[in-house]
């Protein structure tokens, strides 16, 4: 049996400080049920600290990602106001362990949804679309971890920028993605890599918060998932993600 409340403690602690922690797995058994208890019980603490969850993210929605990471299930992680970048801003490296970023899109919701619904009653539920840029940061050492860790991590959500807001009908089956580095293509896909239509991630977050009681609830951003693998931060790079139809969003590491 792990201790949850001690676990929790532990991993909010090192994402505030950004200082890297042993995976907990290489030293106890941990479910990934007693993961999102993990997950949910360190959220606890930063919103003790003030801040305020305003969506959820999905990971490890596309085979790049799987891939990239050694973990091929699903999940899912907490978003607060404190993680958001405003489209153009800055972010200092100092506050993160090792950040990468990846390109994304992002949902805003117009109506909440629970438990199992079809890809469309998902995207019924949606307000509007917009290109977005995922910072994520592992909090274990050279970011390695199981599937129980990276869950009790928060699904490694540290920051995350989005940019104009697109109508809830535009097609993001299968729109062009290029993700970019100081105006240097890193990584380009579709997509269509997000479980073949990101519509399926926001449907699979509707089912996964549903199996916890839980809803995707109305006005909270969620975010798709990577389309590719992601890319290491570095000072001074500018980082932009352009989706075909959605436009472009960017931010920059100061130097
Ligand atoms: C886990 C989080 C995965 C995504 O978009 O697939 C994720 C990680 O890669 O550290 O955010
Ligand atoms: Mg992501």
């Amino acid at each position: 049996m792990i201790d949850i409340e001690k676990t929790a403690l532990a991993v909010d602690e090192a994402a505030r400080s950004a200082t890297a922690i042993p995976q907990f797995s290489s030293s106890m058994d941990i479910t990934v049920d007693e993961a999102y208890q993990v997950q949910a019980l360190s959220l606890e603490q930063r919103y003790k600290r003030g801040e305020r969850q305003i969506g959820i993210k999905m990971g490890l929605t596309s085979r790049a990602k799987m891939v990239q990471v050694g973990v091929d299930e699903v999940i899912w992680g907490r978003l607060t106001d404190a993680m958001l970048v405003d489209d153009g801003g800055e972010i200092d490296i100092a506050n993160y362990v090792h950040p990468r970023a990846e390109p994304e899109i992002a949902f805003l919701m117009k109506k909440s949804l629970s438990g199992l619904v079809s890809p469309a009653q998902a995207l019924a539920a949606v307000e509007a679309i917009a290109p977005a840029i995922e910072i994520i940061d592992s909090r274990y050492q050279n970011f390695k971890f199981s599937l129980a860790d990276v869950v009790a991590d928060n699904s490694s959500s540290s920051g995350f920028v989005m940019g104009p807001w697109a109508r809830p009908d535009t097609d993001t089956s299968n729109l062009g993605v290029v993700f970019e580095f100081d105006g240097r293509p890193v990584q380009i896909g579709s997509t269509a890599a997000i479980l073949g239509n990101p519509a399926r991630s926001l449907a699979a977050g509707s089912r996964m918060l549903g199996a916890q009681g839980l809803s995707v609830e109305a006005g909270w951003i969620v975010m798709a998932g990577g389309v590719t693998a992601a890319e290491a931060l570095r000072p001074g790079v500018h980082v932009s993600n352009t989706v075909e139809n959605l436009g472009r969003v960017g931010f920059t590491v100061r130097s």
